[in-house]
């Protein structure tokens, strides 16, 4: 039995729990070998740090691709996150193309900003590459602001408060449903957070919530993502996927606000690992054998 692979597009930032430093080990807590292919090395991550470094990584992306292509890899899972440059665009929409097989599942987070702003790194130029690098996945998992720019809309407008409100977006940046949606920071009682989930196998949309931490976390997106990309390649359906991930994004937030340490340093979720295993097994038991070499 093989463990299943999943691919990770996302940047390496040394300090300040985010992407890479997040994905790799929650995916590996999850039972499955992730793969990474950074697209970017920095010092930190760009909120609340400045000076950082940044190397793009796009001419090792295309080498990696190469290597990989004879050796014939293959994955169950394409997972792709921050992305340093527009070119990238291009290098990772024909890193998917060239790995998808039958039962791949491609899950796009398509990072661009938070709290109804751009990243400092993505310029209007590479959130519309975003917008097109996103009708290749199976499931996508914006947050508010990457909804708003997604639909077109301004972020004032994409309320998340109210139900009818959330299936409708969820709904429309389904893109007539060919691709899933899992909406984040959706909030229809002030002490609960979760997501409204568009899953195109049933047309449904779910909503799935767990209870709301005060503040704002770094890296809780991508907690969200690594275990909702985990629990899909794992078998489980969407919403259930969803839960988990709520459930368990609730837990580090929590966690990290007893803590008292910089925020910008992010979740302090390391030491709950054990429990996202431990209830994996519980939810899913065995672990299956790859899909694909
Ligand atoms: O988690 C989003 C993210 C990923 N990668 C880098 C970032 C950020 C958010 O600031 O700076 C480098």
């Amino acid at each position: 039995m093989h463990t299943p692979r999943v691919a990770a597009v996302h940047d390496l930032s040394c300090f300040g729990r985010c992407s890479l430093t997040i994905v790799m080990p929650t995916l590996s807590a999850m039972g499955l070998q992730c793969c990474p292919v950074p697209t970017a090395l920095l010092s930190t991550h760009t909120g609340g740090f400045s000076g950082n470094t940044f190397l793009d990584l796009s001419d090792e992306m295309a080498a990696i691709t190469a290597h990989w292509q004879d050796l014939k890899l293959g994955f169950s899972g394409i997972y792709t996150g921050f992305l340093g440059s527009r070119r990238q665009i291009g290098l990772t929409g024909s890193f998917i193309r060239t790995f998808r097989r039958k039962g791949t599942l491609v899950v796009i987070d398509p990072v661009m900003g938070d709290n109804g702003k751009p990243y400092r790194t993505y310029t209007p130029e590479l959130c519309q590459g975003v917008q097109e690098l996103s009708r290749l996945a199976d499931v996508i998992v914006p947050n508010r602001t990457e909804a708003a720019i997604l639909l077109g809309k301004a972020y004032d407008e994409v309320t998340l408060d109210r139900e009818e409100d959330c299936r409708r977006w969820a709904k429309e940046l389904s893109l007539k449903g060919r691709r899933s949606v899992v909406l984040t920071g959706v909030s229809l009682a002030p002490d609960r957070i979760g997501a409204a989930c568009f899953d195109r196998e049933t047309g449904d949309v779910e909503i799935v919530s767990a209870p709301r931490v005060e503040g704002s976390f770094h890296g809780t997106g991508d907690i969200f993502a690594s275990v909702l990309t985990g629990g899909l390649v794992r078998g489980m359906d969407l919403p259930t996927a969803a839960a988990l991930a709520a459930d368990f994004t609730a837990l580090c937030a929590r966690r990290t606000a007893e803590q008292d340490y910089p925020k910008r340093e992010g979740v302090d979720f390391e030491p709950l690992l054990w429990q996202l295993g431990a209830k994996l097994a519980e939810k899913t038991g065995e672990i299956p054998a790859n899909r694909i070499r």
